[in-house]
Parts: structure tokens; sequence; C-alpha cells
């Protein structure tokens, strides 16, 4: 299978297993699990068609290891970045490094100053070990500005932070006084 047809088929998951299931009628469970089958069969209803074969070279290639199989491979779900927030992705708090970083852009500088970063559609802020994956996520929407989370002194003082299972660091937000807007 070609690079593009793969990226085809992994926005497609990213948009049913994360967003909207409900745009081809698929079910998640509370865990956000989702039947192999029945996302073959109604991704070819409404008119995206691939194998398990192709779908198991996306899951299995996929740059940032967006998505898991169960064991029997009968179920696929997100590993992260789910904008549903019904699904509870079984996360269990984790010690963090003293530091991490989110990549970001000027305009939204002020308002991260004002309220701290938010998960704004999300169920959670997302932050990365280091920097080079915070400059790529920046880097999406524009120049990108690297933020310095004092993640530490965040879980010292409470907060809980998770790591999913394609290593993104995940937390409920963080407050400005966590936030070092010069590196
Ligand atoms: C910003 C991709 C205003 C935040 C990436 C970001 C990542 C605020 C945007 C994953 C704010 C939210 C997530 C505040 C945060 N006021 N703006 N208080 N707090 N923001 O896409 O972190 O390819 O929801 O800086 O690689 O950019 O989809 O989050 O710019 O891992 O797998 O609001 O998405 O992964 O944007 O990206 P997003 P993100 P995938």
């Amino acid at each position: 299978m070609n690079e593009k047809n793969m990226k085809r088929i992994s926005k497609f998951l990213s948009l049913l297993l994360r967003h909207q299931p409900e745009k081809i009628g698929l079910q998640l469970d509370s865990n956000g699990w989702a039947s192999v089958e029945e996302l073959l069969q109604k991704s070819k209803k409404y008119g995206v068609r691939f194998s398990i074969d192709e779908l198991e070279a996306v899951v299995a290639n996929n740059d940032k290891k967006r998505f898991t199989f169960n064991i029997d491979k009968t179920k696929i779900r997100a590993n992260q970045g789910h904008s549903l927030q019904t699904i509870d992705l079984e996360l269990r708090p984790v010690q963090p490094p003293e530091f991490l970083y989110h990549g970001t852009v000027a305009k939204f500088l002020g308002a991260i100053h004002d309220k701290g970063l938010q998960k704004m559609s999300r169920q959670h802020v997302h932050l990365s070990t280091d920097i080079e994956t915070a400059m790529k996520v920046g880097s999406r929407r524009g120049k990108p500005i690297i933020l310095t989370v004092k993640s530490g002194e965040m879980q010292l003082k409470g907060y809980e932070f998770y790591l999913s299972e394609n290593n993104v660091w995940l937390t409920d937000s963080v407050p400005s006084e966590f936030i070092k807007f010069k590196q």
C-alpha cells in the first residue's frame, strides 16, 4: 500500500475513532473500542474501502502509533486525541519527568498566559518529553513556539499526568504559573 492510501485510511480512522463514529453509524464502547468487522463493513458501505490487511498495515506503520488492536484483533481503538468526552481510556496516573513540552503558535499566547493550557476540544492537554515533537505539533498551525511545562512541580502539587499507549503525555490543564514562556 502506498503512503497516500495509508494516510487516507489513518485520517478516516482518526475521524471515526476519536471524533465522529456516528458518521458511519459505528458503535464505540465506553473504553473507545470498535468492532473491526463492523468498522470494515460500515466503512465500505460509506464508500471508504479497505481490507483487514490494509488496516493492520496502518496500525503497525502509523507514524504516531495512533491506533491499537485488542489481543485477538477483533477490536480497535485510538490511543489518544479524542474529542468524544464520554470515552474512558482507563489511563492511570504516572510520574512525569521534571519538564514536558507543548508546541503552540503566537496567536494563542495571550490566552495561554491568562488561562493556562486548556484541553480545548480534546479530552486532555497534550505534552511531549522532547522539544522536537512539540515543534512538529506547533508547526501544524504556523511558526512553532515551545512552552516548557513544570510537570514535576505540578505533580508534587497534586496534578495528575497520564501516558498514552503511544507515549503522548496527557493532563487536564496546566495553570500559567507552571509554564515557562521563555526557554
Ligand atoms: C491551544 C496531534 C487558547 C494549544 C498532535 C493548541 C498532538 C489554547 C490548540 C495532538 C489554550 C489545541 C494535540 C488557551 C491551549 N487558549 N489556545 N487557554 N490552551 N491552546 O489540536 O496540542 O496528529 O487540540 O496550544 O500531534 O495542538 O491528531 O492540541 O494549539 O499530539 O495524532 O489550542 O494532535 O496529533 O489544539 O495537538 P489541539 P495540540 P494527531
